[in-house]
């Protein structure tokens, strides 16, 4: 039987209201729920036994919040294993293999595409014209192919920084793939000499008709920060600021293109002038700009930022929406999320251990109606070997729907 009762209860004013209540899992009882208005909502006896809280006249401040959870299921729930790869992706010392694209299969092999440089990262104490300043500094985007995904061949270069004076030429990398119509497109970041600590970031793009390439880069950047930040002072300091501009203000990083909707959706990582460290940790947030052409040019969204956390982008087809999973920075990481139009992200899970820098495999389905974990199957990610060395990885996921001791047999779950 369903007992109704009434309890007094201070409602949400917003969605980061509602954010702040359910992931902030470190705030102190202290923390204030939002008030804008007092709510009377209603709790069934049914919604007490299965939170385990014991009375309603005596509700904590983490039952209030439990009680106001929206009923997600456990749908998009998961966890990750990380394994090593072989042949030419196994870890190789004195070499960076970063940021591996998504997977694409053409002729029976996967292929993927990634940054990559060589030797140490010497930061940005001494002559940056001169050194390299991180692991992704000073990178060309390198290809390599695999029959089944574990043991890969690497083929060479696919699209090598500019020339000197050009938008592109001290580093091309952090790069995605899009198949589409035949045609094959790779998405990256780029830098211009020198990499100081203020230097924008922008978005390359190059074409081809065969994943062999030759590939065409774009003339000019496809995206590029706001230009509505003001630097305070000459010195190289990114925090130092006047006024700190969009949240994409100073980088545009981790494009992502995916075909929706009869258009181009360009996804990428913005990063602020004058960053800070927020509750959840550093100030990053996903945008979005979108065209009619693989080419450009691309308009940002007015939505934009569409997260409010996040780092490397990971996005992928579901539902007839977008799915993204949110790693890494700011209070919703480690969560994967979905929107119906590509653009309104709600989250659907939270989980833990996300692998970072996820190469999504294209070749699953993820639009199984049964599965929607069915994107995280498997696929490519990398992990620091140390701050000089990272290397690709591969990851599995897998939905989780229930806790079991070893040993324990459980007849249907
Ligand atoms: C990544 C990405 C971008 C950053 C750096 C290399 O994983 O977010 O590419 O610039 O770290």
């Amino acid at each position: 039987m369903i007992v109704k009762d009434l309890y007094k209860i201070l409602r949400r004013p917003s969605l980061l209201g509602l954010v702040i209540l359910l992931f902030c899992s470190s705030c102190s009882n202290s923390i204030s729920i939002p008030n804008e208005e007092d709510q009377t909502l209603e709790i069934t006896d049914a919604q007490l036994d299965k939170l385990g809280i014991t009375d309603r006249e005596h509700l904590s401040a983490a039952s209030k919040r439990a009680l106001e959870w929206p009923d997600l299921g456990n749908e998009w729930f998961g966890e990750f294993q990380v394994s090593d790869l072989k042949g030419d992706l196994a870890y190789e010392e004195g070499v960076v293999r970063r940021d591996p694209s998504a997977l694409i299969k053409y002729d029976g092999k996967y292929f993927v595409w990634y940054s990559k440089s060589l030797g140490p990262s010497h930061g940005f104490g001494g002559d940056v014209e001169k050194d390299k300043v991180f692991p992704w500094d000073r990178c060309d985007i390198w290809f390599a192919t695999s029959e089944d995904g574990w043991t890969w061949k690497e083929e060479g270069l696919a699209v090598a920084r500019g020339e000197p004076g050009a938008y592109d030429d001290r580093s091309v990398f952090t790069v995605e793939i899009l198949e589409d119509k035949g045609k094959y497109y790779l998405t990256y970041q780029t830098v211009q000499s020198p990499y100081s600590v203020r230097v924008k970031n922008q978005v390359g793009l190059a074409w081809a008709d065969s994943p062999y390439g030759p590939w065409h880069k774009s003339a000019e950047p496809i995206l590029s920060p706001a230009d509505n930040g003001i630097w305070k002072g000459e010195e190289q300091n990114r925090f130092n600021v006047i006024k700190k501009g969009d949240f994409d203000s100073h980088k545009v990083h981790d494009p992502c293109l995916l075909a929706y909707q009869g258009k181009y959706y360009l996804y990428y990582k913005g990063e602020q002038m004058g960053e800070e460290i927020t509750f959840g940790g550093r100030q990053i947030r996903h945008g979005l700009a979108i065209s009619d052409d693989p080419l450009g040019p691309y308009v940002k969204s007015p939505y934009n930022p569409i997260s409010n956390s996040g780092h490397e982008i990971c996005v992928w087809h579901r539902d007839g929406g977008i799915a993204s999973l949110i790693t890494t920075d700011g209070p919703e990481k480690n969560t994967l999320q979905w929107s119906p139009d590509g653009i309104n992200f709600n989250i659907r899970s939270v989980i833990k251990d996300a692998p970072h820098a996820i190469g999504l495999n294209r070749t699953l389905d993820t639009e199984d109606p049964d599965e929607p974990f069915k994107a995280l199957e498997w696929g490519l990610t990398h992990q620091y070997k140390n701050s000089d060395y990272q290397y690709i990885r591969r990851f599995h996921g897998k939905r989780r729907k229930i806790h079991l001791a070893k040993g324990v047999k459980v007849a249907s779950h």
